[in-house]
């Protein structure tokens, strides 16, 4: 066995951050609500401050809320960083391992090597971003690793409550024009690997220890407006009614078929509706729909897109008022890198992990990465499944082994 096999991050460490980080933003339910720049967001922040400061680590956040971590004193050449990381945000009323587990293992990884100070022939950088559970714009920071936004696209941005983006950049105390100026070139990056936990049952079920991601699904975002007439809802009789939400819900109640005839693998979702101008007396002017779907082909996508808009219309019609989509975000699908693959299948198997192949129905960070960087990804089980929940949970045991397959699989990666 190699040296730097012989290396083994601490679960002790590991659990006391993540039970930590649970406490930042907690929900009576027993979830975590916290979404990137808000006041639970920044706790983190400054928790991670003063991790790094104990851990002779340095701290470095670009425009837009990414943070990039390395260990001070690792006589390392100058080189391309190998990155690992994760995020540090979740949905409203989310879990505690989401994103938290793969950016913990990763500053872990760091602890460790900075301790141990292997040879190494290139510097490992953690890299935790910002907002990938896209409350602005979904995977905003590592969209912004990969093309800047625009100034004017970023002060299109607003959050589920409204907010514009550029204001909460501004409350961090950050000039939100530095947003604009955020790209890496694939010569910044040498490699990227994430740690996530595979919020499905496949490992769980299959008892398999270690997850290789093949692919990651292809996920666009949109909007869909019934827009119909503002009336009383008292005299206003039924059939003089152009009523927006009897359209939205015929639409949604088709939401498994439009899927399930564009491809057996195409998933639709409306997790968030707003309907205006909101009263229990008031027929609504606007149902407005936030639609998320999927499908790990980017054609079937498009197609998914299009028979979204042709049902649509059908409600619309149906009901007597209008239907417009907007597009919000399309994240091409991408297979992750192959050769990252085998090495992390080949450490996992050294710990005497059993692992499988894995698809991601879920998006991640790393496939914007894919598209600047060879990239890879490694699951361990959720139990039940269970994610973007309160319930969500996995094994201390689970944890450890994927932070070990992180930890030799990032000193391979540096050593090369
Ligand atoms: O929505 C997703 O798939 C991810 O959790 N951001
Ligand atoms: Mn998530
Ligand atoms: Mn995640």
């Amino acid at each position: 066995m190699s040296k730097a096999a012989a290396l083994n991050v601490s679960i002790e460490r590991i659990q006391r951050d993540i039970e930590h980080l649970a406490t930042l933003g907690q929900t009576p339910s027993g979830g975590v609500s916290r979404t990137s720049f808000s006041s639970a967001d920044k706790q983190m922040r400054q928790w991670l401050h003063g991790q790094c400061q104990e851990h002779g680590l340095t701290m470095r956040t670009d425009g837009i809320g990414n943070i990039f971590i390395r260990a001070e004193g690792m006589n390392v050449p100058k080189a391309a960083p190998v990155c690992a990381g994760s995020h540090l945000d979740s949905v409203p009323e989310g879990g505690r391992y989401d994103g938290i587990v793969g950016s913990v293992a990763a500053l872990e990884v760091l602890r460790v090597l900075g301790q141990a100070a292997p040879a190494l022939q290139r510097p490992v950088e953690v890299v935790i971003f910002a907002d990938e559970e896209g409350n602005y714009h979904h995977l905003l920071g590592s969209t912004a690793l990969v093309d800047n936004f625009t100034w004017e696209e970023l002060q299109q941005l607003r959050g589920r409550e409204g907010d514009l983006l550029v204001d909460a950049l501004s409350a961090m105390d950050w000039d939100p024009r530095h947003a604009t100026r955020t790209a890496l070139s694939s010569h910044d990056v040498h490699a990227f690997v994430e740690l996530h936990i595979e919020q499905g049952p496949v490992l769980e079920e299959s008892h398999t220890d270690i997850g290789i991601v093949t692919s990651i699904v292809g996920l666009a975002g949109g909007q869909l407006d019934f827009v119909g007439s503002q009336d009383h809802a008292g005299t206003t009789p039924m059939r003089l009614r152009r009523d927006p939400m009897q359209a939205a819900g015929s639409f949604l109640g088709q939401l498994a078929r439009i899927a399930s005839g564009t491809s057996s693998t195409a998933v639709l979702t409306c997790g968030l509706m707003e309907i205006e101008p909101g009263g229990t007396n008031v027929v609504p002017r606007l149902a407005r729909l936030h639609l998320d779907f999927r499908d790990p082909d980017p054609d079937v996508l498009s197609q998914l897109e299009q028979r979204i808009i042709d049902c649509a219309s059908n409600a619309a019609n149906q009901y007597g008022v209008e239907a417009s989509f907007r597009r919000m975000s399309v994240t091409a699908p991408v297979p992750l890198d192959p050769h990252i693959r085998a090495l992390l299948r080949e450490v996992a198997l050294g710990r005497n992990l059993s692992v499988t192949d894995i698809p991601s129905g879920a998006g991640h960070d790393a496939q914007n990465m894919a598209r600047l960087t060879p990239t890879a990804m490694i699951f361990i089980p959720s139990a039940g499944g269970k994610s973007h929940s309160p319930q969500e949970h996995s094994s201390w045991q689970d944890i450890e082994h994927g932070a070990n397959v992180l930890l030799d699989g990032v000193v391979r990666l540096a050593q090369a």
